[in-house]
């Protein structure tokens, strides 16, 4: 009690009086112990209403965390030169001896809490604490997971205001409710507001509290609790319960004729392999961008956004390959732009069809061209990870479902790997059990020349959520393998490659193309066409592409291209599924049918290279 006389002097008396009636004693106990520790000036608790959530608008402008740009709603934030990205090697789990998470980044529990609570110690001295009540996936609904953020940033408490669904209310009028927390502070900053001790920067996931910590660091990714914090815990939730958490998008699909059913599906793609520009296509409606639930119901699998709105890559987003977003990000109305280049209060940043700036500010601060950082590296005018953050309402494809707490049924799962020579554009697996294995579970991208790694190497990147599992991987694999137990209706799993060359490098496929691939896909779910049986899936027709193709796109598609796209490449295929098999025999506890599965797919192209040859055009398999 006495703790709360603290708080009490630190809150107005508005705020004091939101906290004494959220009745939960973990909420305050929570509050209590981190307003200790961390030491805050003021203590603001956000309420649902407007004006609250104006407030944290106002005061990040005036603390400088973000500034106001040329058209009204627009700020722009900037992280610090070397906080650009999520920090993986020091993303940890805490773990305790009994804890097995082979192949995960993880520290001794103890260990790890006391080094977190000395970062925490007196972090918020001088700043305010916002305490944010939030939820994952639309409020009152099966989806729902309730969510406590603490954080010392401004910038950081609006992003989550724009991403995610407040739920003061739930919490004041729910005081049994179970919920994720999350502590952050941008600790100490410097004179342009950025975390100093970037060397200290620290993300501690505590999965026996379901508790998320992260200090030193103001990178969305790595604060914005309700993000990535807050997927490694659900995965964890999900596989004790039987459902998933998934690093998927998730899109309606219309019918070809008016008054067809539209189909909806999730989409699992490592970056830089076209998932925004998958769930972004003309003609289809979004739902979410980034992360999604599912859950089984009435025999069938729903699924919802987990947020409300999209922390995009900017990159690239121009008006002719992103006419949607590009308005939004030209006219009024609430985005916050980070680490682009600011000149005379426009945004600029790469790959956005304009020419240029020589000089203005980003995020290394005053930037003119030829400015190198403390390595002599040259800093690029916009950081490549720069980013925009927007609610998905205002979107004209925006979803009319993205608000039902029922979720919408999932018709299909599309995974999206990245090879210049291995899978076809796009095409289904036999079964749920061959879909998991052979395409999601073995998603890999190719290394282009825009990242440092060597260029043509393939990364493993399973369901494309490698880099937030919280449980073993076999785990993660039965989990998916035993979701579809009990199911009247599976969805159907398909892969896509939008990336695949012709032997002299020429991509064989077009930007617009997935917008045929999608419409493939709906007339499977719906029965619609049959398809060609191939050692990989289901590939399609060539006569159902060409009406596509001819339909959506008025292009005519050569049965020459058809054939160059879904030729199986056999030994491409063979050797691909040898690295996956590689990968999981290094890993321990891996379902035996993982191996089985991808044995059997590997006799099938064996056997088909023996009748046909390397590369086989799809008629071969009529
Ligand atoms: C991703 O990297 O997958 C993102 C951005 O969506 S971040 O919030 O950094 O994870
Ligand atoms: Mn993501």
């Amino acid at each position: 009690m006495q703790v709360l006389e603290i708080i009490r002097t630190k809150c107005t008396p508005e705020s004091f009086e939101k906290l004494l009636t959220v009745k939960n004693p973990e909420v305050v106990d929570f509050i209590v112990k981190y307003v200790e520790l961390c030491n805050p000036d003021k203590v603001f608790v956000r309420a649902d209403c407007e004006e609250d959530a104006s407030y944290i608008r106002k005061k990040a402008i005036e603390l400088g965390e973000e500034k106001p740009l040329k058209i009204k709603g627009h700020t722009v934030h900037f992280d610090g030169i070397f906080d650009q990205a999520r920090d993986k090697g020091n993303t940890k789990f805490l773990v305790t001896p009994e804890i097995n998470l082979e192949g995960l980044n993880c520290i001794n529990r103890e260990e790890g809490l006391e080094e977190m609570m000395a970062l925490l110690k007196d972090s918020m001295k001088g700043k305010e604490m916002y305490v944010l009540f939030l939820c994952l996936g639309p409020v009152n609904s099966e989806f729902s997971i309730y969510a406590l953020q603490l954080t010392d940033s401004a910038y950081v408490a609006h992003s989550e205001d724009i991403l995610y669904r407040p739920a003061y209310e739930i919490f004041r009028n729910n005081p049994d409710i179970k919920f994720f927390k999350y502590v952050h502070s941008a600790g100490e900053l410097d004179d342009r507001k950025n975390s100093k001790n970037i060397d200290k920067r620290r993300i501690y996931v505590d999965f026996l509290e379901n508790t998320v910590y992260s200090v030193n660091t103001q990178y969305a990714g790595n604060t914005v609790g309700l993000k990535k914090p807050s997927l490694r815990l659900a995965i964890r939730k999900a596989s004790k319960e039987g459902w998933l958490a998934e690093h998927m998008f998730l899109m309606g699909v219309k019918g070809l004729e008016e008054g067809e059913p539209k189909i909806y599906f999730t989409g699992a793609f490592p970056s830089g392999c076209g998932k925004t520009s998958t769930c972004m296509v003309e003609g289809e409606s979004i739902v979410g961008d980034d992360i999604a639930y599912l859950r089984k119901k009435d025999g069938k699998v729903y699924a919802v956004n987990v947020e409300r709105g999209i922390f995009g890559i900017i990159r690239d987003v121009n008006p002719v390959d992103d006419p949607l977003i590009w308005e939004m990000l030209n006219k009024e109305g609430e985005v916050i732009f980070s680490n682009v280049l600011i000149k005379d209060g426009i945004p600029y940043w790469q790959g956005d069809g304009r020419i240029s700036p020589t000089q203005g500010e980003n995020f290394s601060g005053k930037w003119y061209v030829g400015k190198v950082d403390k390595f002599g590296n040259e800093i690029p005018f916009a950081h490549p990870n720069a980013r925009y953050t927007m609610r998905l309402k205002p979107l004209k494809n925006v979803d009319p479902e993205l608000e039902n707490p029922q979720g919408v049924e999932v018709g299909g799962i599309i995974y999206g790997g990245r090879d210049s020579d291995t899978w076809p554009a796009v095409f289904e697996s036999f079964d749920w059990e061959q879909g998991v294995i052979t395409i999601g579970a073995a998603l890999e991208s190719e290394t282009t020349a825009a990242t440092l790694d060597r260029v043509g190497e393939r990364k493993f990147n399973l369901m494309a959520n490698l880099d937030f599992l919280s449980i073993p991987v076999g785990e993660y694999i039965q989990n998916h393998l035993n979701f579809i137990s009990g199911l009247k209706k599976t969805p159907r799993i398909f892969g896509v490659n939008y990336f695949l060359k012709d032997e002299n490098g020429r991509y064989l496929t077009g930007m617009h193309d997935k917008r045929v691939w999608l419409k493939w896909m709906w007339l499977r779910v719906n029965n619609r066409v049959d398809a060609i049986t191939a050692p990989i899936g289901y590939l399609p027709y060539y006569q159902d592409l060409r009406e596509l193709f001819s339909q959506l796109l008025s292009k005519n598609f050569s049965e020459d291209d058809y054939i160059k796209i879904f030729s199986i490449r056999v030994s491409h295929n063979l050797e691909k599924i040898q690295r996956i098999f590689n990968i999981y025999k290094g890993f321990k506890n891996i379902p035996d049918r993982v191996f089985e599965v991808l044995q059997q797919q590997a006799q099938r192209l064996k056997s088909a290279r023996d009748k046909f040859g390397d590369i086989i055009p799809p008629h071969k398999f009529l």
